[in-house]
């Protein structure tokens, strides 16, 4: 039978993380922390050119326990990766540190102005990451998130989620170097239990969507492929940089702008065929998720289900022949999935490689999930894994 892997209960993920806090640094937290990975349900690789998305909080999370020292040193110590990184907190700038800990350190350096002369007292950070890394599902922005929400608590900062949503944007981007567009930052601190949201890219404002799959018999299948995908390598600029082209050559501020009726001309006027495509996928997935957003607003998922199973279909094929991010892991999870019964399957997240979700009757998880690990197996991929994405709440305290 396929197992399904559930991330561990909140109440054991604290009791560990506080433990191994005691364990590093020799004392109890402050407090413990958390925050989300996500899976973007709909609306891909629009954020950065100020689109819409639909993304919901997933139930594996970021733990962080944290207190605050008065020896002018970030310290830092992952679990997953055993190391402990320091950095002078009075000294902090984007190269002090690599890896997992640029993504710590360059939320503290990005929340930097808002500190009276805290920060520099320094601060002690144990992480203990459930969001699987590399599967597309935001792991880096839960850590992010979660380490905000310390830093908001500890430091009594008086930030309001959206000025935490930029210094963890500003963390990704100016200090750890991957210039992700900002949909992973507010899914984690936005999100709700229960819920899906409509996240409005301009402003980064939100909506509340309804999205009681259970409640309806369905429930959404994560694969993750186990294809590697790092968003810090020249792929994913190289898409922002032809959409942004794509803006230029349309006339417009961004393609969140062009109106979409009239929008295949105006396309057809882009004279480098590869831009053409980009910026046709992206004004489409735009008003894709217009469309899903208006259908669950307006209905049950139940009553909307044949069009959302189009709309999250077109959804990945477009991404597959518009803006070519999918890899052949995905392409496969996303058709085996198809055949096995889903009512829609769409690869999640940035692509070349990462997760897929699927949309399936709730007593059909397993037939799908064993059709997708069959056809892995036949083509010879690394084994996935599988999770239920269930809507679970942003970041916050959790102790
Ligand atoms: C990644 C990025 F981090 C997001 O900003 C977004 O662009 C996404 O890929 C694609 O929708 O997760």
């Amino acid at each position: 039978m396929t197992e399904l892997h559930a991330a561990p209960h909140d109440a054991d993920a604290i009791e560990k993380v506080s433990r191994e806090f005691r364990e590093a640094f020799g004392s109890e937290p402050e407090g413990v922390f958390s925050a989300p990975g996500r899976v973007n349900i709909i609306g891909e690789h629009v954020d950065y050119q100020q689109g819409l998305c639909v993304p919901m909080a997933i139930s594996h999370r970021c733990f962080v326990a944290a207190r605050r020292t008065d020896a002018g040193v970030v310290r830092m110590r992952s679990v997953q990766s055993g190391e402990t990184v320091e950095a002078s907190a009075p000294g902090l700038a984007p190269g002090a540190v690599d890896g997992w800990a640029s993504y710590v350190a360059g939320v503290v350096w990005a929340l930097a102005d808002r500190f009276e002369g805290g920060v520099a007292s320094g601060v002690d950070l144990l992480i203990d990451g459930y969001v699987p890394l590399g599967a597309g599902l935001s792991s880096s922005a839960a850590l992010e998130c979660a380490v905000a929400a310390a830093i908001e608590e500890l430091c009594k900062l008086g930030t309001t989620p959206h000025e935490r949503i930029r210094a963890a944007i500003k963390a990704e981007t100016e200090f750890a170097g991957a210039a992700t567009g900002g949909l992973d930052q507010s899914a984690s601190i936005l999100c709700e239990e229960g819920h899906a949201i409509l996240l409005d890219c301009r402003d980064f404002s939100t909506t509340s969507v309804p999205w009681d799959l259970a409640g309806q018999g369905l429930a959404l299948l994560i694969i993750d492929t186990r294809a590697p995908h790092s968003l810090v390598g020249g792929e994913y600029a190289e898409r922002r940089a032809q959409a942004e082209a794509g803006a230029r050559a349309l006339g417009v501020e961004s393609l969140r702008d062009v109106p979409f009726e009239g929008a295949s001309d105006a396309c057809r006027g882009i004279t480098d065929p590869v831009v053409q495509r980009r910026s046709r996928h992206i004004i489409n997935e735009i008003e894709r998720v217009r469309e899903f957003a208006e259908i669950l607003e307006t209905g049950s998922i139940r009553e909307g289900l044949a069009r959302i199973a189009e709309l999250l279909n077109a959804s990945h094929d477009s991404l597959r022949d518009d803006y070519e991010v999918t890899v052949p892991e995905l392409d496969v999870a996303v058709e085996a999935a198809r055949e096995a019964g889903a009512h829609g399957a769409r690869m999640t997240g940035g692509g070349f490689g990462g997760s897929v979700i699927a949309l399936v009757e709730a007593d059909r998880v397993e037939t799908v999930a064993g059709a997708v690990e069959s056809a892995f197996a036949e083509h010879s991929f690394t084994e996935p894994v599988f999770f239920l994405a269930t809507p679970s709440r942003g970041a916050g305290r959790d102790r």
